[in-house]
């Protein structure tokens, strides 16, 4: 039997994204193994409290795009055709997300699900309100609270997109996480020419993040490269470390958590 997690230890918060536990140029398809290792550094630590959120990688954003929910409703379209988008997106991201909790059963910890879908609302696209109770009640209860990116209630719209990195954001207020790691399939933001040798940035800085080209026509319909780095700066002005790594090298993400920074790109908190 594993010794218990440390109840009263500093909490992390950590997002899989899609691009690492799934395939992202193939429908519907989990990186089994990729999963289940990042599932046992997880699951290992004990002297931190983690809270896990994961993206929607090929289970999400396909399904997203075909049925526009991360844009307005077209005019004269149906609400009812944009519900029937929701369900089968919203589906389809639990379909990833049981498989995302029985591997991290299997590795020994006891995750519980957190869908933001019950406790979150956008209005025009944009999140305007989520609940962290859910969060701090399943941490209490001894839990690895284990939330995903979703379709959500939407004021305006009907239902739209919620990714897994603004709810992270939305999460730093409530949790105060001693640190932050988006972990991903590269080696954390790169610069240089695109076809050219690139090289890792270490500091993502205002400057860094302006710099980013958007990628047009990618099937990821919630902001790409840039958008997550502009997530990172808005943690550290919050005054926590966000840190984009790769989950590709093993034990990488259980020495992220603990607070390893020498892999990846880091935005310092600051505090403004
Ligand atoms: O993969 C997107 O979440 P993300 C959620 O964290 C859907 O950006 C349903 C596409």
């Amino acid at each position: 039997m594993a010794p218990p997690t440390d109840r009263s230890g500093p909490v992390v918060l950590v997002k899989l994204g899609g691009s690492i536990i799934t395939r992202k140029n193939e429908v519907e398809k989990v990186r089994p193994k990729v999963l289940s290792r990042l599932a046992k550094e997880v699951a290992e630590v004990r002297d931190r409290r983690v809270v896990l959120v994961h993206g929607a990688g090929s289970f999400g954003h396909p399904g997203a795009k075909r049925f526009g929910l991360a844009e307005a409703p077209r005019p004269g379209s149906s609400p009812v055709e944009r519900a029937r988008g929701a369900a089968i997106v919203a589906a389809e991201v639990r379909r990833l997300h049981l498989m995302v909790l029985r591997e991290l059963v299997r590795a020994g910890a006891s995750p519980a699900s957190v869908p933001f879908a019950t406790h979150a609302r956008n209005r025009a696209g944009e999140l305007v309100h989520l609940d962290p109770a859910p969060i701090d009640a399943s941490l209490d209860a001894g839990f690895l609270p284990v939330s995903f990116g979703d379709v959500v209630p939407d004021e305006a719209w009907g239902s739209s997109i919620l990714s897994a990195d603004t709810i992270a954001l939305a999460l730093v207020p409530a949790l105060e996480p001693e640190r932050v790691v988006f972990v991903s399939d590269v080696e954390g933001i790169l610069e240089g020419p695109p076809t050219g040798r690139r090289t890792v940035v270490r500091e993502v800085t205002p400057e860094v993040v302006a710099a980013l080209r958007s990628s047009p026509g990618r099937a990821d319909v919630t902001g790409g490269i840039r958008g997550k780095a502009t997530v990172m700066l808005a943690i550290a002005a919050a005054g926590v470390d966000a840190g984009l790594i790769s989950g590709l090298s093993d034990g990488a993400v259980s020495r992220a958590i603990r607070g390893a920074t020498e892999y990846g790109s880091w935005a310092r908190a600051r505090s403004t």
